[in-house]
């Protein structure tokens, strides 16, 4: 693995020297001096990060004091205990700055010009930090900076899919920056420059290993382990991040040497109860436990006839002395169906076992719902879990590895896909119920609430295996912080970033960047009827793959139709679990959205839809728009070949030309298999095989 620093991409916070000269010179007068008005360990980061990251920018370290010296200063304070600041600025603005919020405002005073960072908390502080060098990143002037902001979201949370041998479940980036060879990696440098990355977008949360807690991460909360583990604790709590651990909901058998994992036994509960107070002897401000349970094969409180809230709930009793978290994933559903029942629907699961529950949760739990009813696929509807729970804290789950998104060799920036999740109207308290808004508690006054995600990097020197991915990771933290952020926004400051700020690069990378998903949905499975995919890894079409299999993900194509009858009329009934007007706007064939109608209906190939085209020939022509698209990206891509580093530049072509090959085969995977089951020929004679 490479934990040597020169070699591993620095993403967006590369600090490239400025090379415009107006530019440089103005920010060099801004950022001669840094001030620094408190002290503790996060805030010193911030002074670090400012230093470094104004030293790299201009090429002139600015010298540190304890107060102004020169005409321009920039000072770094945090609410209600800078009292030297406080006549520099507006108290009420300064009033409504929340813990991790922040206020940056540029003041003329006539001691000096400043620009004053003041943090809700010294968390805040680092935030502001970031965001001031974004600015400078992105080329804003700093004469009329008046920005206030508090995140959306109280939790925003990464989660690792690593396993202690140093693989990542659905990892394609590598091997683990935490483990290798069953043990922690003893060597820090690459977990830290983790930290920064995230903590430069805002997150604060994160799991280290894997949802799914084998043997050997099972032990993680015990002694073995757990001086190690709070040492990584360490290095996040530096940036501002706290530490989660996956467990393993039947550890009281596997290492407690019970014999029963039931959260109404007293051993279970009192076993729980020393775990946790062992944990907080190593980590004192351990975030808590992530937990999947009675979910894919693991255990769960279903063995023992409890439901998901007992066991939630005795976990939490656990923690709470503590002020720890559980966070309960709702990834439940039967997972060995027989493909000859018609009447269970996997989408139906989440929502079915969770809404009889709400309210039943004590107040540390939280669930994590993923923003589909499925599995990430390219195109899935809203869960409607997310609108179904009033009185339960909700967490909403993303993936930014790109595993059924073109797992990092394709290109395919989730950003619009993830905004449309979070604009989504629920209608769970009338119109204007968005699910940012669920997820983020304000809807129901809940107390936690937030964002997680899958993470997608490993050791591979770029961090994401394909360097376009890094979009996905930075875009996800700024969403979860910001929901309201357009993706085109995100967009143009990642590629200001992480590329340049020459017109052209950000032009044509934006384009490319934003019509990825599309591209990618095109030459994959068509109008939202996903899992047309090789089993197990999930790379490449096989339409076939799922469909005989007892995974619960069917698409139902025969010579006449295609599509999953998810209606209350004639189907599954699953359009009942959303809010009216959804509810009715799901289940009529007319008003369906067309980009989701095989996930709600079964349906003839000569189906018309909105388009004015008949389903076969929308497969058709998305299909073989899609490969041109895909191999519009390369030529895209060429043309900033003057303007991009040698390396980042060959590696990003490599992939966008495999991915323009890949896309052909999935075309004529598609193609050939629709046309010989329809035995209805493309419009525009084209070949199909
Ligand atoms: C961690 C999907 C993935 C699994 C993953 C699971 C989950 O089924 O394919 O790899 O397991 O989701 O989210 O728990």
């Amino acid at each position: 693995m490479s934990t040597h620093k020169q070699e591993t991409d620095l993403c967006w916070l590369r600090y490239s020297l400025i090379d415009e000269a107006s530019l440089i010179e103005t920010y060099r007068t801004w950022c001669q001096e840094i001030v620094t008005y408190t002290i503790s360990e996060v805030f010193q980061t911030a002074a670090h990060e400012l230093h470094g990251g104004i030293s790299a920018l201009l090429g002139v370290a600015p010298v540190h004091s304890e107060k102004p010296t020169k005409s321009h200063a920039i000072l770094l304070g945090v609410k209600d205990q800078t009292t030297a600041l406080d006549h520099l600025l507006d108290t009420e603005r300064v009033a409504s700055i929340q813990e991790d919020g922040y206020l940056i405002q540029s003041v003329k005073a006539s001691e000096g010009n400043y620009l004053v960072l003041i943090g809700g908390s010294d968390k805040g502080v680092l935030y502001a930090v970031f965001e001031l060098l974004r600015r400078l990143q992105c080329g804003e002037s700093l004469g009329q900076l008046s920005i206030s902001q508090n995140p959306s979201n109280m939790l925003r949370m990464m989660n690792q899919w690593d396993n202690m041998d140093g693989s990542i479940e659905r990892g394609y980036a590598g091997r683990s920056i935490f483990f290798e060879d069953n043990a922690i990696i003893k060597d820090h440098t690459l977990i830290r420059e983790y930290a920064r990355l995230l903590a430069s977008v805002g997150l604060n949360t994160i799991s280290i290993n894997n949802v799914n807690v084998h043997r050997q991460e099972t032990m993680l909360i015990t002694e073995a382990f757990l001086p190690e583990v709070a040492q990584i604790a360490a290095v996040f709590r530096s940036y501002g991040i706290t530490l989660f651990l996956s467990v393993n909901y039947a550890s009281t058998m596997e290492i407690g040497g019970l014999t029963t994992a039931d959260p109404l036994d007293n051993d279970v509960i009192l076993w729980w109860e020393e775990k946790a107070a062992e944990i907080y002897q190593h980590i004192p401000d351990f975030g808590g436990f992530l937990v999947k349970a009675d979910s894919e094969f693991r255990p769960g409180p279903f063995t023992y006839g409890r439901d998901h809230a007992d066991g939630a709930n005795m976990l939490a009793n656990a923690l709470w002395p503590h002020g720890g978290l559980v966070i309960w994933r709702c990834f439940v559903y039967n997972c060995l169906q027989d493909w000859r029942d018609r009447s269970t629907d996997r989408a139906r699961a989440a929502y079915d076992h969770f809404t009889p529950l709400d309210g039943k949760f004590k107040d540390n739990v939280i669930l994590q719902i993923k923003n589909g009813p499925m599995d990430f696929q390219v195109r899935e509807p809203v869960s409607p879990l997310l609108g179904g729970l009033r009185s339960t804290n909700q967490i909403l789950e993303l993936q930014v590895t790109q595993e059924y998104t073109g797992q990092q060799k394709h290109v395919c920036f989730l950003v619009p896909q993830w905004k449309e999740v979070i604009d989504f109207d629920t209608y769970a308290q009338g119109e204007g119920s968005t699910t940012a808004d669920i997820a983020s508690g304000a809807l129901f006054g809940r107390a936690h609430g937030g964002f997680a995600a899958v993470s997608n990097i490993g050791d591979d020197w770029n961090w994401t295996g394909h360097v376009l991915a890094q979009a996905n990771l930075y875009g996800y933290g700024r969403l979860a912080w910001n929901p309201n952020l357009t993706a085109e926004a995100i967009a143009e400051e990642w590629i200001k970033m992480t590329f340049s700020r020459r017109p052209e690069v950000v032009a044509t990378l934006s384009d490319m960047m934003l019509r990825s998903w599309s591209i990618y949905e095109k030459y994959t499975a068509p109008l939202g009827v996903g899992w047309m995919v090789n089993p197990g890894h999930h790379y490449g079409p096989n339409v076939d793959g799922y469909e005989y299999a007892k995974w619960g993900t069917y698409h139902f194509a025969d010579c006449h139709g295609i599509g999953v009858d998810r209606t209350v009329k004639s189907g599954t009934g699953y359009t009942a679990q959303y809010h009216e007007p959804q509810a009715t706007r799901y289940e009529s064939l007319a008003e369906c959205p067309d980009e989701l109608l095989l996930f709600f209906h079964h349906v003839p190939y000569t189906h018309r839809l909105k388009s004015g085209k008949t389903v076969i020939q929308h497969v058709y022509d998305t299909h073989f728009e899609g490969v041109d698209e895909a191999a519009g990206l390369v030529t895209a891509w060429t043309s900033l070949q003057d303007y991009i580093d040698e390396r980042r530049y060959a590696q990003v072509l490599q992939r966008l030309q495999n991915q323009a090959e890949h896309a052909k085969e999935w075309r004529d995977v598609i193609n050939t298999y629709f046309s010989r089951k329809s035995g209805i020929l493309d419009e525009l004679g084209r070949t199909i095989y």
